[in-house]
């Protein structure tokens, strides 16, 4: 069952119950898994070797490439007919990775994401609107879960069909909505379009995520939706959503389910683990998952953990907001660039929309960026018609390529285009389109 304030339990109390339930995770993977038999032999350490959390970094890290070697349940702990569930992701390179849940695990996901709502603002008497998709994605059913677990009155939209959902909106009066930042976004668009204001639905607070997003994103949602935007975070080889959480109270930094998941931060390169405050990427450890328990899985997201307990009153470490992926991050000229933090430079030019796509590419060994983005229709008025060579639209041209230099220390190209030439999501947008490295035959739109 929920517990409310399980996640303001002293540390001390919380350490030595993570220990406990690591124990017991470690002994399960090592008798029912043969990958973490092997890799723990091939290590030299036993589940017993591991006395304290510190421990941990004795075991060794698991990896996409792992998940997609045991494909499809060779990394399951239980016998194939006790999971309830699978989940999967699209696969885009090659198999998708499968993951399984047990009636007890979807049992403690409903409590995870119960609890991430009621942290976010949510109370059991909201109309809920969950637009996130559902199907083998976990953002819909792993917030529908929640959402019923906490009693709220859950409308399950999925992504898409969007007069319907404005329809809904209107009729059913939600207090919360679900959904990727991007989507949601769309909704907001389409309901201006309609010459509806979107301040003035009953939405007062949104669950955002799914994707990367950026402060300025979540200030053009909070001011075009007028509700409260807390960011959500999670992934199906871990769980799915509400491994970490905002809370509404301060919206500063994603509580991580810690009585669930143990969380540590490393340096991608040297593979050792950095102080708070410092940036690396995530790394997770289930601490009561039966059917798929994950060691050390290395996400390729790369946020910090903050150093001091937040002001809300709850011990469950923060971690920020996912800067970016590994996989997307672009070196040029040592200076190291999330397209993430393209974003925040773009939501703050007055005469851009919030669409925009990144391109990265490689000329020789270096990597280059391009940005693709989408003006303002007042823009477009006050310039008079859309005239690219227009002096208007190269002054801006020119100001969104010096504050993007300003800010990343790199050059990047700016291609400005028409309002509404950018394709809209219903799920995760794709933002980022990496050309580097195409395997043969692949074009970027395999990619993505
Ligand atoms: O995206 C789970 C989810 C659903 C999270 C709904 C939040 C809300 P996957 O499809 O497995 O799972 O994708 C996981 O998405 O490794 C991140 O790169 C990215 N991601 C998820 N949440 C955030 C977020 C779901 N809040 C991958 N900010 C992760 C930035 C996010 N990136």
């Amino acid at each position: 069952m929920y517990q409310p304030g399980i996640e303001a339990m002293d540390r001390r109390s919380l350490e030595r119950l993570q220990l406990d339930r690591l124990g017991e995770t470690l002994v399960r993977v090592y008798e029912r898994v043969p990958f973490y038999r092997q890799a723990f032999d091939k290590a030299n350490v036993k589940p017993e070797d591991i006395r304290s959390l510190d421990d941990i970094r004795r075991l060794p890290f698991t990896k996409k490439a792992d998940l997609r070697d045991n494909y499809p349940f060779g990394l399951f702990a239980v016998d194939r007919r006790e999971a309830v569930r699978l989940h999967a992701s699209s696969g885009t390179k090659g198999k998708p990775t499968v993951v399984g849940y047990t009636r007890r695990d979807i049992a403690n996901w409903s409590d995870i994401v119960a609890r991430a709502i009621v942290t976010a603002g949510g109370r059991p008497e909201d109309v809920f609107h969950n637009a996130y998709g559902y199907g083998l994605f976990t953002g819909g059913l792993g917030l529908h879960y929640g959402a019923e677990q906490l009693g709220m009155t859950l409308v399950p939209v999925s992504g898409g069909n969007t007069p319907r959902q404005v329809t809904l909106v209107e009729d059913f009066k939600p207090r919360g909505i679900a959904g990727t930042p991007s989507y949601v976004l769309n909704l907001a668009e389409y309901m201006e379009d309609q010459g509806k204001d979107p301040r003035k639905t009953s939405l007062e607070y949104g669950i955002f995520g799914a994707e990367p997003w950026s402060e300025e994103m979540r200030q053009t949602l909070e001011e075009k939706l007028g509700l409260s935007a807390v960011d959500i975070y999670g992934l199906s080889e871990v769980m799915g959503p509400g491994v970490s959480i905002e809370c509404a109270a301060q919206q500063d930094g994603l509580h991580v389910a810690e009585d669930h998941f143990y969380v540590e931060v490393i340096n991608p390169v040297t593979l050792q683990p950095v102080p708070a405050g410092e940036t690396g990427e995530l790394v997770f450890t289930s601490l009561t998952k039966e059917a798929f328990p994950i060691i050390r899985y290395r996400t390729g997201d790369m946020a910090f953990l903050y150093p001091e307990p937040c002001e809300c009153g709850r011990t469950h470490t923060r971690m920020s907001r996912i800067k970016g992926r590994l996989d997307d991050m672009v070196i040029v000229r040592g200076v190291n660039v999330f397209p993430s933090e393209i974003e925040s430079v773009l939501m703050s030019h007055p005469n851009l929309s919030p669409y925009y796509q990144v391109h990265i590419h490689r000329v020789g060994t270096m990597d280059q960026i391009s940005v693709v983005a989408e003006v303002s229709e007042a823009f477009v008025d006050t310039a008079g018609g859309f005239n690219i060579d227009s002096d208007l639209f190269r002054q801006v041209k020119h100001e969104v390529m010096h504050e993007l230099r300003n800010a990343l220390l790199i050059s990047t190209r700016v291609h400005l285009t028409e309002p509404r030439s950018l394709p809209r999501s219903e799920g995760k947008a794709v933002r980022v389109i990496d050309q580097r490295n195409l395997y043969q035959g692949e074009t970027a739109k395999d990619r993505v």
